[in-house]
């Protein structure tokens, strides 16, 4: 853990930054509490660990950009958005939800931003919009997040097919963490992503770093051109903290310990203790304060439905 921590020193964010961070760590945490204590029904997919992804693009992702976004999807959502309290009615089922309650983790509807927990479903409905806004509104993109194991799902390769044919405005967000629920991918994968974006003549970036600051530097010229109708995959390497849903972690221990070595929070709280001291109990307190407060509200209304 000390060679890690010494080798991979994190930049620096602004309060704004790792607020959002702190944010989505606690709402996940705060979600496995709730449904570990029998107050939520369902299910749900915490980010925990990856947070760092949708805030690393968040400033590279405009309003009429389109976000289509999957079963692990809170962090996209309140990135895009900073909206906890409509999550979390949203998941609870109280007045004030995002989508009435009718959507709960997975399938949200909010603008431009639509979340699906089918794997794969998005592709090619991100396509489409990406077709339109090509031809519609030029300089918007559509940014589509998926899982490795979800590039099992025929209908990603039908999108990539048309992505390069078409020139379409894609972003396609890989978080690969290394495992779909209880498969890793080396048991499910043949060859890698690079290798299959590449089989369509889409460029590729890996990102290996959890450095907010590094990731927006490399990528800001990527979707830069992205906009300019060239598709992209960007492959993050990454780590799944927590269980698949919950209480479900089939994992070795040795998995989940380099998922835990790699995390950017106590890392963060390392390299920068000062201000994650000053930032992380307040959010806390904030994550609490809005689940006791959405706890209190009425049960949603269906005629809420979605924006
Ligand atoms: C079409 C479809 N098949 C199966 C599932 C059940 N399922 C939900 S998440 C998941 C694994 C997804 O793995 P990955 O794409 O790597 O995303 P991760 O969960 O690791 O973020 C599976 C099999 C599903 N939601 N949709
Ligand atoms: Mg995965």
């Amino acid at each position: 853990m000390t060679e890690i921590l010494d080798g991979l020193r994190l930049s620096r964010l602004g309060d704004d930054d790792l607020e959002l961070l702190l944010l989505v760590r606690h709402f996940e945490l705060k979600l496995l509490d709730l449904y570990g204590r029998g107050d939520l029904n369902g299910t749900t997919h915490t980010c925990l660990g990856q947070e760092y992804v949708p805030v690393a693009l968040r400033p590279l992702l405009g309003e009429d950009d389109h976000v289509f976004s999957n079963h692990r999807g809170h962090g996209h959502y309140l990135s895009r958005f900073r909206d906890p309290h409509g999550l979390l009615a949203e998941i609870m089922g109280r007045e004030g939800a995002v989508c009435g309650g009718v959507g709960g983790s997975q399938h949200i509807h909010r603008d431009r931003y639509l979340s699906t927990g089918v794997q794969g479903e998005s592709m090619p409905v991100a396509a489409g919009v990406a077709l339109h806004l090509k031809r519609a509104e030029p300089g918007a993109i559509a940014c589509v997040y998926i899982g490795d194991g979800t590039w099992g799902e025929g209908a990603v390769y039908e999108a990539l097919n048309l992505a390069a044919l078409w020139r379409l405005p894609l972003l396609v967000v890989v978080e690969n963490n290394g495992i779909a629920q209880s498969t890793p991918t080396t048991s499910q994968m043949a060859g890698t992503v690079a290798g299959r974006a590449a089989a369509f003549g889409i460029r590729h970036h890996l990102v290996v770093s959890t450095d907010v600051n590094d990731i927006r530097l490399s990528l800001e010229p990527l979707v830069t051109e992205v906009r300019e109708g060239r598709p992209l995959v960007v492959e993050f390497v990454t780590h799944r903290l927590g269980p698949h849903s919950k209480g479900d972690d089939v994992r070795p221990a040795g998995a989940v310990q380099a998922a835990r070595d790699n995390d950017w929070y106590g890392r963060y709280a390392h390299d920068h203790p000062e201000q994650f001291h000053r930032l992380d109990g307040m959010v806390k307190a904030q994550v609490q304060g809005i689940a006791d407060e959405v706890a209190a509200r009425p049960l949603s209304r269906r005629e809420e439905s979605c924006a």
